[in-house]
């Protein structure tokens, strides 16, 4: 638990020199704090901004800027809230910061002030969780995502479930009060019936968008591998739309890995260019093959690109996702089926090894996200939640197992509220705050 008696301060705005820079100030005495290293009076109005200056300990100017105060519980963290905005000179902030401890402030820990928006019943957790993704999202698919969690749409939808979750527990605990022969013999198929469709249904069709979720926050590595001089690197270029690899028609050119950052329908990718696969007496060489081996090993997806006029590049013992035909300029008969046909160098219409890209990184459906898990910790509970009511269905209409149900059958309910922050959660708090930035 955060201890809310106290008034905690941090500066909001990243670090470094900026046009503006804020601090923010919440708790009991944000107020006070306020009037104590400002020209701010006690009568200072709610949500109206006003022009003030500030000082440090000796009471000397710091900054002029805008103050805002947000009277309790209608602000961010429900308690009082004010925000400093000044210039963003790192050491006029850090004075600020330094003044307001002197006056009484604690420094805020990472994610603090949202965390007392949670405490305070402001928003959920998992909105909590949707406001770190917002601001690490690296792609705009991936900040859309997080806003739309931020707004509550995933949240709710949880919420939901275990309210459903709620009126069948109820339903099955009425009726271990009474004799066999008075439960109508449809009761238990009826109520196995709803918990499939209404709750583990549900669930699995939200822990099937899981793969593409995640993907979309913690982004994919794809390696790029083949014989030498097959393109790999032309292609390289051409996906992410930069001269950065070095290509020329000498076999071996590229020997490191070369990696680079850019998206592919809005999920970032990691994307590495590797040294051509083949047996070679020059040491530097060996080395980049072995690199490249690795980081086809190691990468989410491998794409194969092989030569059209040179059939020997076909081949591919590793184990491949997508595989390229580059050069059909040359060539282009006999293709086989399983290889995307393109020319780097004469027409680079990428779009088609875009989108199997896209699927092969789990996304299937190229219209609406609606509503994905995005997070690692939200799939396991979903995952957990759905075992217990498996196994809760698997008691139920044994008589002497019943109440083994509903026990299933709550916990699943305790489960799914951990995603929100219900129940007893304090180390769920600490872990899911610990990934926070300071002023957040
Ligand atoms: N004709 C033709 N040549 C290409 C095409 N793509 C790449 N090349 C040429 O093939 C040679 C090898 O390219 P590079 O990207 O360095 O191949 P890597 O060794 O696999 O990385 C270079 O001379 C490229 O200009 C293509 O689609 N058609
Ligand atoms: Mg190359």
């Amino acid at each position: 638990m955060s201890d809310q008696q106290s008034t905690i301060a941090a500066i909001a705005t990243p670090a470094g020199r900026g046009g503006v820079g804020i601090v923010r100030i919440s708790g009991p005495n944000a107020l006070q704090m306020l009037q104590q290293v400002s020209t701010c009076k006690a009568d200072m109005p709610a949500r109206t901004a006003i022009l003030t200056r500030w000082m440090d300990a000796q009471g000397e100017v710091l900054d002029h800027g805008l103050a805002l105060y947000f009277s309790a519980p209608h602000s961010y963290t429900g308690e009082d809230v004010v925000e400093l905005q000044g210039h963003g000179s790192p050491v006029l902030l850090r004075g600020l910061l330094e003044a307001l401890y002197a006056a009484g402030c604690k420094p805020a820990d990472p994610g603090e002030f949202t965390r007392r928006a949670v405490e305070n019943g402001k928003i959920d957790l998992s909105q909590a969780e949707a406001v770190a993704a917002c601001i690490d999202a690296a792609t705009l698919r991936a900040g859309k995502q997080a806003q739309r969690q931020l707004e509550g749409a995933f949240g709710q939808h949880i919420e939901l479930l275990m309210q459903r979750l709620t009126g069948l527990v109820a339903h099955l605990e009425a009726s271990l009060d009474f004799p066999e022969d008075e439960i109508p013999d449809l009761f238990f198929e009826q109520m196995c019936e709803q918990m499939q469709q209404e709750v583990m249904i549900p669930i699995e069709s939200l822990l099937s968008t899981a793969v593409l979720g995640e993907r979309l926050f913690d982004g994919a590595v794809v390696a790029i591998v083949g014989a030498p001089n097959v393109g790999k690197s032309s292609l390289l270029n051409a996906l992410c739309g930069r001269d950065r690899a070095i290509v020329s028609d000498i076999p071996g050119t590229t020997r490191d890995v070369l990696e680079i950052d850019f998206e592919v329908h809005g999920i970032p990718v990691r994307l590495a260019d590797t040294a051509g696969l083949r047996i070679s007496d020059d040491v530097i060489e060996q080395e980049g093959v072995r690199r490249a081996e690795l980081a086809a090993a190691q990468a989410d997806v491998t794409i194969h690109v092989a030569d059209a006029s040179r059939p020997e590049t076909w081949g591919m013992a590793h184990n491949i996702d997508l595989c390229v035909m580059n050069k059909i300029d040359l060539q282009h008969d006999n293709i086989p089926e399983r290889f995307i046909p393109l020319s780097v160098k004469k027409d680079a219409d990428l779009s088609l090894l875009r989108d199997a890209l896209a699927v092969q990184l789990g996304d299937s459906n190229l219209a609406d996200d609606g509503l994905l898990v995005t997070r690692e910790r939200h799939r396991h509970i979903l995952q957990q939640a759905l075992a217990h009511l498996q196994t809760g269905l698997a008691y139920i209409g044994h008589e002497s197992h019943m109440d083994l149900s509903a026990m299933e059958w709550r916990r699943a309910w305790s489960l799914l509220g951990s995603i929100l922050g219900i129940g007893d959660v304090e180390y769920i708090l600490d872990r899911v705050f610990s990934e926070f930035c300071v002023g957040k």
